[in-house]
C-alpha cells in the first residue's frame, strides 16, 4: 500500500514534482496526531505530525482552519523530534482541518490538509 493511497486526501506540493524522479527527501507525512478525520475531545489538544524525513521547524508551517473557516497560525513547539511538527492548541468543538506545510532538508515544501473534528467532552 503505498503513501499516496494512505493518505489519499494529501495533497503534495507541485515543488515535489521532480521528487518521484531523483532520490529525494522530500517530507511526506507517514503518521499524524490527530489522524486524518480523526476525532479528538475538546480541550487542550495536542497535535504531532511525523515525516519520513528531518524537517526544517523553523521554516515549516501550521495553519488551523476553524469551524468558522477562520485561519490561526499556529507555533510549532521547539525542541521537537527533529522529523516533527508538533504544537497543542484549545479547541472547542467543531470541524477544522489542520493545513501543513513541511520544508524538508532537501529545499522540497510538502503540504497537506488534515481535517478532523472535535467533540465535546463526555
Ligand atoms: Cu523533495
Amino acid at each position: 500500500m503505498s503513501l499516496r493511497h494512505r493518505f489519499g486526501s494529501f495533497l503534495i506540493a507541485s515543488a515535489c514534482a521532480f521528487a518521484s524522479m531523483a532520490a529525494s527527501a522530500h517530507a511526506i507525512l507517514v503518521d499524524s496526531s490527530p489522524k486524518l478525520n480523526g476525532t479528538v475531545t475538546a480541550g487542550h489538544v495536542a497535535m504531532m505530525f511525523k515525516y519520513n524525513s528531518k524537517i526544517d521547524q523553523h521554516r515549516s508551517r501550521l495553519v488551523l482552519i476553524g469551524p468558522d473557516k477562520s485561519e490561526t497560525v499556529l507555533s510549532i513547539a521547539t525542541g521537537s523530534k527533529s522529523n516533527e511538527i508538533d504544537t497543542s492548541v484549545d479547541l472547542t468543538p467543531g470541524a477544522y482541518t489542520l493545513r501543513w506545510q513541511a520544508l524538508a532538508l532537501d529545499g522540497h515544501i510538502t503540504r497537506g490538509d488534515l481535517p478532523f473534528t472535535v467533540v465535546a467532552k463526555q
